[in-house]
């Protein structure tokens, strides 16, 4: 994702482009002593964050979990090791090679808080949440808005369990997620042009989708922590960046949430982002996607080929408000 105009809030275009930006800082340790080095540096830099690192996943030993195997796909899942190093989370960096950046975040104690127009409002350890959901395994195609694509097998359980859980109120009409604040160990996050911290939105409609997903897992394992551990979702009938990582607040409200990227692009990025290839992004075709791993050109499909489950989400497949 990158944007695209000067606003006084903004940095130049050619400080932009995601290949390109690193803060100053990560560019004197990238360049001073190679990438291989510079997961150390940091850890000598934040000590706090090194010693985070060390805790064992206390999740690990749930994981692999039962398939579904109702969520099924038509091509070659991503290799895991492409999944895992091929990132967007800008809260550590532009760039997608942030896995190393992103191990320095801690995630353990996660506390989840479920507020607003809810019956259950609850702040709750994400371990003990946890143990209360069934967990499983589903293949999900991932379409970004950049056009390049990938497939998963994500763990973890429906979206709609939650909010269950929250049992919200009849006013309640929208989802809001927040993710963690933490710009003591991620560095994108004292980039002031982001209005951080990350926001993503659905409609309670498109929550309780048997599609929507939080995810836990991946490749049978407990998430990676620049996959978003520990608590993501997945939308995979939605562009890429819909897919809110490293979530603690979800609020259940009456006004339709403001993202991150509508935030700083509105006419770039809404609020729906449902995939289509017959809208363009205002910057490049939205008709092919480039796949992670093969390098190969496919068709986008409407909904990402999810149609079936959620075209009657959208009334007119004509207006440009649910695709982009
Ligand atoms: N908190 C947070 N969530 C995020 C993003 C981000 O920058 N920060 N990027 C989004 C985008 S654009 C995509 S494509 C996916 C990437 O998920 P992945 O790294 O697991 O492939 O995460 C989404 N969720
Ligand atoms: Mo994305």
């Amino acid at each position: 994702m990158w944007i695209r105009k000067n606003r006084g809030w903004e940095l130049k275009d050619s400080a932009l482009t995601p290949e390109h930006v690193f803060r100053n800082r990560r560019r004197f340790l990238m360049g001073a002593a190679g990438a291989a080095f510079a997961p150390m540096l940091l850890a000598c830099e934040k000590k706090a964050a090194a010693e985070s690192d060390m805790t064992p996943d206390p999740s690990a030993g749930l994981y692999p979990v039962k398939r579904n195997e109702k969520y099924t796909i038509d091509r070659d899942l991503t290799a895991e090791g492409d999944a895992t190093t091929y990132n967007n989370y800008y809260e550590f960096g532009t760039s997608k090679d942030i896995s190393a950046a992103a191990q320095a975040l801690p995630i353990r104690p996660w506390a989840i808080t479920i507020d607003g127009l809810v019956d259950k409002p609850q702040t709750i350890d994400f371990d003990d949440l946890l143990k209360q959901m069934a967990l499983e395994e589903r293949n999900y195609r991932h379409r970004c808005v950049e056009a390049w694509s990938m497939a998963v097998p994500w763990s973890g359980f429906p979206l709609a369990d939650l909010v269950k859980l929250a049992q919200p109120q009849s006013g309640a009409k929208f989802l809001r997620f927040e993710s963690f604040m933490n710009a003591e160990v991620a560095p994108g996050q004292d980039d002031p042009i982001y209005p951080w911290p990350y926001i993503e939105g659905l409609t309670l409609a498109e929550a309780t989708n048997e599609l929507a997903f939080v995810v836990t897992g991946i490749y049978g394992k407990a998430l990676p922590k620049q996959n978003g551990a520990p608590f993501r979702i997945a939308l995979p009938w939605k562009y890429g960046f819909k897919s809110a990582k490293g979530i603690q607040r979800i609020t259940f409200t009456d006004e339709q949430p403001v993202g991150l990227w509508q935030a700083l692009q509105s006419s770039e990025y809404g609020f729906y982002a449902n995939v289509n290839p017959a809208f363009s992004h205002p910057r490049w075709s939205q008709e092919s996607e480039r796949v992670l791993g093969s390098g190969e050109r496919v068709p986008t499909q409407l909904f990402n080929g999810y149609g079936e489950y959620v075209a009657g989400l959208y009334p007119d497949l004509n207006d440009r408000n649910f695709f982009y």
